[in-house]
């Protein structure tokens, strides 16, 4: 059975671009990912800590076979691949590469390692903005439309490369 969902990505350090595009090409070789969309690049402000580079964030559509939590495993692995440190105590720090699983079919996921829409999803213009971008109508597992989300009817700082 296939599944459609969602990732963010985003990077700021080193050269962010390549390293976005070349993740995404790497999900485009997977033999059990297919990917449909890619939003437009889109530069944007740190949230949280202010003392670190602007990021680029993007969003993709994909389709895969892959349960949920061996896709997020692929996820590390590309970001293992391109130099991502998760340091122990680092929270919300820069990053070379950063993978995020935000929807997964219309399931709810709450496990250690998973949750599952992602939970900062619809508080973060730099996702909710790039996913409106390429999916507009989309809803959450509750039904709730991503498009009447308050961040989604502000206006948002992200510029679009
Ligand atoms: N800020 C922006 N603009 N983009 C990100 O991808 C991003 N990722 C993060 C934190 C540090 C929360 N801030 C971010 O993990």
């Amino acid at each position: 059975m296939m599944v459609r969902a969602y990732i963010g990505l985003g990077s700021n350090l080193g050269d962010s671009l390549s390293t976005l595009q070349a993740a995404l090409n790497r999900l485009h070789q997977h033999a059990n990912i297919s990917l449909h969309k890619t939003s437009s690049f889109y530069r944007s402000k740190p949230v949280g800590p202010q003392d670190q580079p602007d990021y680029i964030n993007a969003v993709a559509e994909l389709e895969t076979d892959l349960s949920a939590v061996h896709l997020l495993k692929v996820l590390l692995a590309v970001e293992q691949d391109y130099g991502r440190v998760r340091e122990a105590g680092l929270r919300w720090g820069p990053r070379t590469l950063d993978l995020d699983l935000l929807l997964y079919g219309n399931e709810t996921i709450d496990l250690p390692q998973l949750r599952v829409p992602h939970p900062f999803l619809t508080e973060r213009e730099f996702v909710l903005i790039p996913l409106l971008e390429i999916a507009p109508d989309l809803c959450l597992p509750q039904g709730e439309r991503l498009s009447d989300l308050p961040v989604a009817t502000a206006p948002h700082q992200l510029q679009k490369l």
